[in-house]
């Protein structure tokens, strides 16, 4: 449908038509990084689903595929749903994915390439040996699924592979098991992380990160099977089926015990931590051996009602891959961050510089075109103005707030894009301050979709939370601008938010850019506003002749 062509985007990852969710079995293999997803071949909403194959050299640049696997055994007629790949030391790679049964029941399968020398893995086979797990006593046959990529401990050659779940008291729970073939498996009740309250845990994930401290460095990723000890930390992560969230804890692994036990236990899985606090689903990270990064992709969903999704012929983004590292001057939280490759994407680059922006104040940006645009921009508050408020808005809360058109005391202030000239399409990416009255300062972090678009079959939300800001840093956000998505990341990645927005007059060549500052009591200084148009990275459909 031509009308609404312009929601299309040029540098996220799409299929051609139809509708995607879940990124499954990310990998790296032969030069190639391999994208499986979860996709229905016959139409723009849920069902029949069947694995999307793409491979890309940089991240950015993808060359779509045939089919991976479609839904041809009994164990998977329903539907072949999410999974993740492992390679193992002898080069294997060995893919579990679930299967909804023809009586919908959930069973874990196994995959393997029928040729590991093809650096494409065009052809997968099936395991003759599959259903490999069905659900254990005690679990729903609906409640098993996504297994995630396989780690092994020092000094046991048994592999683990954990699949989320929930018990019959709704706690949410990652089930283990230990395999050392991947078709016979043993449960590892020690391992098993169960949170009272957060429901079904759909694609959980369990991954190292670097502390930095006594051991490998802190700006790289770690293997999957990297060894516990000190030095590293690792991640639970679980999609909440509940409020369709992704949430995750920093832990420690034992590998002795085989335990995993958060830092936090109150912010304990699904109650604390989110990667993303807009539109951001049933994400997967994998090991990038070449850059040596974790690398994260999350399923961005679309916010408009399915019969704009039909019209569209097609549903559903995914996220820029994001670079996953521990936050190691806050200990706290991770960092994420758009792959570096995503900059050989900038052209051009304007610098707007020292730009005052006074209370209630709207700076318009000339940037030209502005519908694929990456934003750097660092702000700077006036400290005596801070000083002088004793108390502003403790109880506020991006999502409750009347957004970025309320005025606090201390906020909001920020940037506006995909806004129209005269900003009556406008999508804010803001902070705001609040200050108790023992003089602390909280900053949060937003993005407001109330005024994104003129069209009303939308959900529009006004997004975020805390962002962490510690003592001398200025407050930075970068955005990605892509048509129809808002992909920001604030304080080098410490809270990110996602928005889909469907702009009708802000498009094609009517797109803006606009500083703001809607605060009452402070005045803020752009120090610095980076903007680049992005290139379109011209995603191909597959033919033999394009090898
Ligand atoms: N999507 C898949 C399931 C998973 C859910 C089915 C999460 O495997 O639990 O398409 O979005």
């Amino acid at each position: 449908n031509a009308m609404l062509a312009w929601q299309r985007t040029a540098f996220h990852f799409q299929p051609p038509k139809n509708w995607m969710n879940d990124p499954n079995g990310p990998l790296y293999h032969k030069g190639w990084y391999h994208l499986f997803y979860q996709w229905n071949p016959h139409s723009a909403v849920w069902g029949n689903i069947t694995w999307g194959h793409a491979v890309s050299r940089d991240l950015v640049h993808w060359l779509h595929l045939p089919l991976a696997m479609v839904p041809d055994h009994w164990y998977d007629a329903n539907g072949v749903w999410s999974g993740s790949a492992t390679r193992l030391p002898d080069g294997r790679i060995v893919m579990l994915y679930t299967g909804s049964t023809a009586e919908s029941v959930q069973v874990q399968n196994l995959a393997e390439p029928a040729d590991p020398s093809d650096p494409l893995l065009r052809e997968w086979v099936k395991s003759d040996a599959n259903p490999v797990l069905v659900p254990p006593p005690g679990i729903g046959l609906k409640d098993f699924r996504d297994p995630t990529t396989a780690w092994r401990v020092p000094n046991d050659t048994a592999w683990r592979v954990a699949i989320g779940s929930k018990d019959r008291s709704h706690a949410g729970l990652a089930l283990v098991y230990r395999t050392e073939d991947f078709v016979r498996y043993d449960p590892d009740p020690a391992l098993m992380h169960v949170v009272p309250g957060t429901g079904m845990w759909e694609c959980v994930d369990f991954y190292p990160v670097a502390t930095g401290s006594g051991g490998a460095g802190e700006n790289s990723g770690l293997e999957t099977s990297a060894p516990p000890g000190p030095g590293v930390k690792h991640v639970v992560k679980a999609s909440l089926d509940d409020d369709k969230h992704d949430y995750y804890a920093i832990g420690t692994y034992d590998a002795a015990a085989d335990t995993w036990t958060p830092d936090d236990t109150v912010n304990d899985v699904g109650i604390g931590l989110r990667y993303d606090y807009g539109k951001f689903y049933a994400s997967k990270t994998f090991y990038d051996p070449v850059l040596r990064r974790r690398v994260l992709w999350g399923w961005v969903g679309e916010t408009d009602s399915e019969r704009a999704d039909i019209l569209k012929g097609w549903a559903s983004l995914q996220s820029i891959p994001r670079t996953v590292l521990l936050d190691t001057k806050t200990g706290s939280n991770l960092l994420q961050w758009p792959v570096v490759e995503v900059e050989n994407l900038r052209m051009g680059g304007k610098s707007f510089g020292g730009v005052a922006l006074g209370r209630g104040s709207v700076v318009p940006l000339d940037v030209g075109k502005a519908t694929q645009l990456d934003i750097e921009a660092e702000f700077e508050v006036d400290a005596a103005a801070v000083e002088a408020v004793t108390e502003a808005e403790v109880g506020f809360n991006c999502s409750t707030s009347a957004g970025a058109a309320g005025r606090g005391m201390l906020g909001p202030f920020g940037l506006l894009v995909l806004a129209d000239e005269d900003r009556s399409e406008q999508t804010a990416v803001y902070f705001y301050l609040v200050k108790g009255t023992d003089g602390s300062l909280k900053t949060f972090f937003c993005q407001d979709e109330l005024r994104g678009s003129k069209a009303n079959d939308l959900v529009k939300r006004v997004y975020g939370s805390v962002v962490p800001v510690l003592n001398g840093e200025n407050l930075s956000v970068r955005i990605l601008v892509d048509h129809s998505i808002v992909e920001s990341f604030a304080q080098g990645g410490r809270t990110c938010i996602t928005s889909r927005v469907y702009p009708t007059r802000a498009i094609y060549d009517s797109a803006r850019v606009f500083l703001f500052n809607n605060a009452t009591n402070v005045h803020v200084t752009a120090k610095s506003v980076k903007i680049w148009q992005l290139n379109s990275a011209y995603i191909r459909p597959y033919s033999a002749s394009s090898l």
